[in-house]
């Protein structure tokens, strides 16, 4: 495929006259790989086309909600159904109860939930309702980890912010950051010396289960099991940040795949079908105090919007009834050795963590002896070989493969990715990687 991008460079130039950066959100920038973002025009299936005409098997799924792939035919018709009664109402239906259900009967953390418009609304809601629930004011996150951009949160974020070398947003005030800690992702020593220091003062320990925002990294059990025995001991609300996780690596989550359950739950992406819908829910006794039960203020126009309702549904209802994760994880079984392998025949030093259908290849200055995993936090996973995961990025467009555009994110697949998909993208990866070592 030699694309040429013409239009998209067109619309790119238009676009950056009306929109910071042309874009509505700085992950899609391509600030990490160089070059201009691609404008698309639609998706199906695995399917991404661009304005340019042409298609590319899509691994970003629009950074996670798209598990069942573009213009699911389930998905589709609940929004058209929904739409044929109107858009929005600002007051309650019964669709937002059928979902709550559906989520309850999911997360087994969830008890009550309360429903909003993006993830970052949900980690913002949590840790102000952890604040008031306990009383107390400093919270835990960790370096790579990204929870959306409310103020308190982008101390050391993940994601873009990560992405583009600005870990403190300006704008964010000092008095905000002072009260948010950052430790190190798996490093448990650093945990507990924290909780042994300050553990009454803390509000939430907020993580998430399985890290995408740094590229993948999966928690140590010994990690994971900390996190929940010492906010229990002192009584800090451990918050799991599901809005990638939840529905994708289980139905129940991270919490069901690792048997950790966490006193409050944030979600977003897949819950919403790819429309605006965020969530967060846990314990009823901690639930209960968000407005107007009880004191905690939360509000929000379109939260429980009767189209994202519709599409957040379908996408449960049909992933409930036709569950894909044992494809998913054999699917990327397959992608992940299939990686392994092309860069071991390419001598490209890189390592593939994966959970599920959560994919990331972190390209290495080094080769690293077989099995150990270097990657485990930010310290390490920000060493990674950016120029090199560039040019990958790049030389898989020209063979019509959509990889995340930097380092530090996560794959995603569907379920409409076949075997044969998968095979292609293993094929494209053995000459772009054989390229990369003869160019770099
Ligand atoms: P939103 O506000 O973007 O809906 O969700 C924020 C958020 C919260 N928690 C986790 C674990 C997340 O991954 C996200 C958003 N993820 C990024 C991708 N790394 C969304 C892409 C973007 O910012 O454009």
């Amino acid at each position: 495929m030699t694309a040429s991008h013409t239009l998209s460079h067109g619309a790119f130039e238009r676009a950056r006259k009306l929109i910071p950066g042309g874009v509505n959100s700085p992950a899609r920038a391509f600030g990490a790989v160089g070059g201009e973002p691609i404008f698309f025009k639609e998706g199906i299936g695995p399917y991404l086309t661009d304005i340019d005409g042409e298609t590319y098997l899509d691994y970003i799924g629009s950074w996670g909600p798209m598990i069942l792939g573009h213009r699911h035919p389930r998905v589709v018709k609940a929004i058209e159904e929904a739409l044929s009664r109107g858009t929005s109402y600002g007051a309650p239906t019964e669709a937002e109860s059928g979902l709550a259900e559906q989520i309850i009967d999911a997360v087994p953390s969830i008890e009550k939930v309360r429903m909003v418009s993006s993830g970052t609304e949900a980690a913002m809601s949590a840790v102000r309702l952890a604040r008031g629930a306990t009383g107390r004011e400093v919270i835990i996150k960790f370096a790579g980890n990204y929870h959306g951009h409310a103020d308190s949160l982008l101390v050391a974020a993940g994601s873009a912010a990560a992405t583009l070398g600005v870990p403190n947003s300006p704008g964010v005030t000092t008095g905000t950051a002072k009260d948010t800690l950052v430790l190190e992702y798996n490093d448990t020593e650093s945990l507990i010396e924290t909780f042994g220091k300050m553990g009454d003062s803390i509000a939430a320990l907020l993580m998430e289960p399985v890290v995408g925002n740094m590229g993948l990294v999966e928690p140590s059990r010994e990690f994971l099991q900390a996190a929940r025995s010492l906010t229990e001991k002192h009584g800090a609300v451990l918050v799991f940040d599901e809005v990638m996780t939840g529905f994708r690596l289980a139905f129940g989550g991270a919490q069901e795949l690792y048997g950790v359950t966490p006193d409050i739950t944030t979600l977003g992406k897949i819950v919403g079908g790819g429309l605006p819908l965020g969530a967060y829910g846990g314990r009823a006794d901690i639930m209960d105090q968000v407005l107007p039960t009880g004191k905690v203020f939360q509000a929000g126009t379109l939260s429980g919007n009767p189209l994202a309702v519709a599409a957040g549904s379908a996408t449960l209802a049909e992933l409930k009834e036709h569950p894909p994760y044992e494809t998913l994880d054999r699917h990327g079984c397959l992608l992940e050795q299939g990686f392994l392998d092309a860069a071991l025949e390419a001598g490209v030093p890189c390592e593939v963590a994966r959970v599920g259908s959560m994919m990331t290849m972190f390209f290495q200055k080094d080769s690293f002896p077989d099995g150990t995993r270097h990657v485990t936090g930010w310290q390490t996973a920000s060493k990674s070989n950016t120029e090199q995961y560039a040019k990958f990025f790049w030389g898989m467009i020209s063979k019509g493969i959509y990889l995340p555009c930097s380092q530090f994110e996560a794959l995603f697949f569907s379920i409409t990715h076949t075997e044969e998909h998968i095979q292609t993208t293993i094929t494209a990866a053995k000459t772009v990687l054989a390229d990369l070592n003869t160019t770099s």
